[in-house]
């Protein structure tokens, strides 16, 4: 039976596109606007109504309310039906976010519907009968103590006023526009629309973009706004004297900033100099960055935070496929593939719209293996987890390829065809048998041979990877085993397979592909090699450094040696997130001349010399890269805070006052210049982003569609590239003084440093401090409960935090986020780095902890 409206109509279909309709001979006719059908709807609207809390001015749906347009199109005003409004249940509050209105719920379902079925989450079930009815959340009944996340997918599709934002009591739909943007978080690359009432932004709604496909987490949902109109903004560049921030002119700041960077590079020559560049901001100040670097201050000394973060991605799949970058799309991997090889990604807290659709595909049959030393929350949907000890991938993934080979599970065609470089990964691999390596691993033979066995023998399945992999001493040879694994079975170039690094921050792809490097020019195009400056120089019409510059993690501590006498950092705060905090201030004291440009006030902004305010993603419009390679639009959504220059033009007018003329007009024309430059992004400019849902490169030519797979028949660097990694244990092991293995890294409510997130208050609500992970046993031996004071220390420092008692990390093992400033890890962490991609090793070093006895009291 086919359903239509009045017969012969041109109708608009579900995308509001008119169609000519179908023939429907000899089907049987259902008409939806005849008089008996509006009569049953209007019955049901009135039914809907008879015990609704009819009080429209007072609830924030007014005027966006689908039983509100229902009830009027029926011509209904108030119900029919006379007697009491029966008791249905009190307001729910308890959510920091949202609220939950039973009188105003009209026992749709879509909230558990998203919830279960998009977000994977089950939190919403209906309970009670007759008019006491209503939505439940987790067994409690509240939202306090459910399993919600506050993810906010629910209201987002709630129709009435039933579930809303407490934000949304302060306006009207009527009284706002919508401003489509990409969130300022994780590289996922959300789309959103941003809510604006008189030019501040009063809410955020989830849009329908490629990554995300109408979904939020909570940072997107509810923390991407409320920092942009902070009190705490910075709003004028300071300049220090005498120990203290004054005010000054931006002329007065740029010219004195022109002044001192230009005095070091007479008296010290030009790789006197470094700036580190904001991967949080667009790809145009990005851009704009690198080059005022390489041309106004004369040298390659520019990185970005994937120096501490993915940078062993770029250099590990540079290496062996050719591109540092995720070979397949979001999508891909996670619809209809058959297995998920999950290695050191903790996606539901660090990437929730991914992990929201991890989850799904595992609803629809997807067999998901973890790599994890901890108890992550996948692990509840997943078929098998290795709970590998801290710093030991390479030997897993060595001993995974051994069962491979042995059992002729191998691609042969694959890796005579398409790679090289295999007798000696083989030959090596020969020696990691299952048994020798489990000991290392601390997990079980059969587990390992059990995990070899699922990924090879799946048809799809993409490895998704994370940091776990890439912050380590041997960082970078961790990436190029997830390479070798992915090659040996053939699951690379194909759709629902390939190397999937999920990259971190919002922009960080984008600032990696736009040559915030000291081995690349934008486009990965190599220092060093005489074609590329040459096509650089004759592009910028300057002649330019020829050396390789210092990392990030290279220019700080330079900064002791006289080396680096003079730094810009762009929208970084090292004193927060680069390891061994007290090591980090003496760099930062050493430094002749610091420019700190951010939003807010630091701690690292504390110790410039000039700090300047920046102006945040929804005052300005540009372009991020997410994840997944694609370009998507940022568009200027509040008026930008009075004063503030947009990034960019600082970098524009500083280059230019030290001798370097540079000006642009806009963002787009800055793009344009990109496309000229970045072979990758040739066919990219902002007239095709508006009409397409963003742009992946590769994407040479205007006519190019972009590249949703890499390496497809061929690898970018020819062949690919098979590498023997022998298993080497990390820098710095426990021993009997620091016994404890310490990992860090972060959880789903707080971001990176916290400085944006924690505007936010419910986000402090939830996430409020500092913790460490600690295993029961542990605990138990030191007397130690949980929530309970300890003292933290390392060889490099000490710090007090509380105790978080539970089985998510194993005996001996423990885990600190690195957001929190009380309780910061980063006094703890190993500065040791990796040497190839130079990153330190986050996720292993030596701690103890010890009680803090609890201080007497005095009465
Ligand atoms: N909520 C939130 N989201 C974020 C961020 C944030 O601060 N907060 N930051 C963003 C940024 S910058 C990044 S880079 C990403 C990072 O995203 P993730 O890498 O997913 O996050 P992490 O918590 O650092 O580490 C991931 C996992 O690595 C595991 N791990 C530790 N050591 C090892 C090991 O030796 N082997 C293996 N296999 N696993 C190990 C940890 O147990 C942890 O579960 O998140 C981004 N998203
Ligand atoms: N212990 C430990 N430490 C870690 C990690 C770990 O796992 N463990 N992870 C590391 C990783 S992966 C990363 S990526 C780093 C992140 O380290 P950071 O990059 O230092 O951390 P963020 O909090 O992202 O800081 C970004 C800064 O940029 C500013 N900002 C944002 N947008 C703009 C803009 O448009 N313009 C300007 N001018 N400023 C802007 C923000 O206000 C903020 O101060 O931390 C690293 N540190
Ligand atoms: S979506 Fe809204 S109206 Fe529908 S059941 Fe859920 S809370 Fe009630
Ligand atoms: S906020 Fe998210 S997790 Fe919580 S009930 Fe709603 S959809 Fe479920
Ligand atoms: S998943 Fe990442 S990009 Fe998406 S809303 Fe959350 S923080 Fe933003
Ligand atoms: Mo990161």
């Amino acid at each position: 039976m086919r359903s239509k409206q009045n017969k012969g109509d041109t109708l608009p279909n579900q995308y509001g596109r008119l169609v000519a309709p179908v023939s429907l001979e000899g089907e049987p006719e259902v008409l939806s606007r005849s008089e008996q059908t509006r009569n049953s709807r209007r019955f049901a609207v009135d039914l809907e109504l008879s015990n609704h809390d009819v009080n429209c001015f007072e609830c924030p749906k007014n005027g966006d309310c689908q039983l509100q347009s229902d009830a009027m199109a029926a011509g209904l005003f108030h119900t029919s039906f006379h007697g009491k409004r029966q008791p249905v249940g009190q307001i729910d509050h308890s959510n920091p976010f949202f609220d939950y209105d039973p009188a105003k719920c009209i026992l749709c379902g879509r909230c558990s519907q998203v919830c279960h079925l998009r977000q994977g989450r089950n939190v919403l079930s209906l309970s009670g009968r007759g008019f006491a009815t209503k939505m439940v959340a987790g067994y409690e009944g509240d939202f306090d103590s459910s399993m919600c996340e506050s993810c906010g997918n629910c209201v987002s599709v709630c129709p009435t006023g039933a579930l809303t934002a407490k934000v949304h009591q302060d306006y009207r739909k009527w009284e706002t526009t919508q401003v489509k943007t990409t969130c300022p978080y994780c590289g996922t690359g959300c789309q959103i629309n941003l809510v604006v009432k008189n030019r501040k932004i009063v809410d955020a709604e989830p849009a329908n973009g490629v990554a995300n496909k109408n979904l939020l987490c909570v940072k997107g949902k509810f923390a991407s706004y409320k920092f942009v109109t902070s009190g705490e903004r910075l709003k004028k560049p300071l300049i220090k004297r005498d120990g203290e921030f004054v005010p000054v002119s931006w002329s007065e700041a740029i010219n004195y900033m022109a002044e001192r960077f230009g005095t070091l590079k007479s008296q010290y020559g030009p790789d006197s100099l470094a700036g580190f560049a904001c991967s949080r901001s667009t790809n145009e100040d990005n851009y704009v960055f690198q080059k005022m670097v390489r041309t106004a201050f004369g040298n390659n000394n520019v990185d970005n935070c994937a120096r501490v973060c993915h940078a062993p991605s770029v250099h590990g799949l540079g290496i062996t496929l050719g591109s540092g970058a995720m070979t397949n799309t979001i999508a891909d991997i996670t619809t209809d593939v058959d297995v998920i090889l999950l290695i050191g990604s903790n996606t539901t807290e660090a990437h929730p719209v991914i992990g929201a659709q991890i989850r799904q595909a595992v609803q629809h049959g997807t067999k998901l293996i973890i790599i994890d030393p901890r108890n992550i929350d996948l692990v509840k949907n997943s078929t098998l987890h290795l709970q590998l000890k801290g710093g030991t991938n390479i030997a897993l993934i060595n001993a995974m390829m051994h069962v491979i080979i042995k059992e002729g599970l191998a691609d042969e065609k694959f890796i005579a065809e398409r790679t090289e470089g295999y007798e000696a990964m083989r030959d090596l691999v020969a020696d990691y048998t299952p048994e020798k390596v489990a000991p290392i691993c601390e997990v079980a033979p059969e587990d390992i041979v059990k995990a070899a066995r699922m990924y090879a023998l799946a048809d799809k399945a993409p490895l998704i990877y994370c940091l776990g992999v890439t912050e380590h001493s041997f960082g970078t040879e961790g990436v190029m085993s997830m390479s070798n694994l992915a090659m040996l079975v053939g699951k690379v170039g194909r759709p629902g397979c390939g190397v999937n690094p999920l990259r971190g921050q919002n922009n960080v792809q984008g600032a990696c592909d736009l040559g915030a490097s000291p081995f690349d020019f934008p486009g990965y195009q190599k220092v060093g090699d005489p074609a590329v400056q040459a096509k650089f120089e004759a592009a910028w019409h300057t002649k330019l450094n020829d050396k390789i510059g210092l990392t990030e993690t290279q220019a700080l501590p330079a900064a002791q040696t006289g080396r680096i006498r003079g730094l810009y950092i762009f929208g970084e705060d090292p004193m927060a997130t680069d390891p061994d905090t007290n090591d980090v201030r003496r760099d930062l004291e050493n430094m002749d001349f610091l420019v700190v440009h951010d939003l807010f006030m630091t701690e690292t902004a504390k110790y410039a010399d000039v700090v300047l305010p920046g102006l945040s993603y929804a005052e300005k419009d540009g372009t991020f890269t997410n994840t997944e390679r694609r370009v998507q639009r940022v568009r200027q959504a509040a008026k930008a805070l009075g004063g503030v220059k947009v990034d960019y033009q600082v970098f524009s007018e500083l280059a230019t006052k030290m001798g370097y003329e540079m000006a642009y007009d806009s963002p787009s024309a800055i793009m344009d210049e990109i496309a000229q430059v970045v072979p990758s992004y040739g066919g990219i400019n902002y007239e095709r982003l508006e009409q397409n849902s963003g742009l992946q490169w590769p994407c040479r030519t205007l006519d190019d569609p972009g590249t949703p797979i890499l390496h497809v028949d061929k690898f970018t660097r020819g062949k690919g590239l098979f590498k023997a990694l022998p298993y080497q244990p990390p820098d710095e092991l426990p021993d009997d003084q620091y016994p404890f293995l310490m990992a860090t890294g972060r959880q789903l409510y707080q971001y990176n440093t916290r400085v944006m997130t924690d505007k936010t208050p419910g986000i402090d609500q939830l996430a409020g401090r500092s913790y460490i992970e600690m295993n029961t046993v542990d605990a138990q031996k030191m007397g130690i409960k949980d929530g309970d004071k300890v003292q933290v220390s390392s060889r490099r420092g000490t710090i007090q935090t509380y105790a978080a008692v539970a089985d998510v990390v194993s005996v001996g093992s423990v885990f600190m986020t690195l957001h929190y400033h009380d309780g910061n890890a980063n006094v703890l962490t190993n500065p040791h780095c990796d040497d190839i991609a130079i990153i330190p090793d986050y996720k292993v070093c030596a701690v103890k902890i010890e009680p803090v006895a609890a201080p007497v009291d005095s009465h």
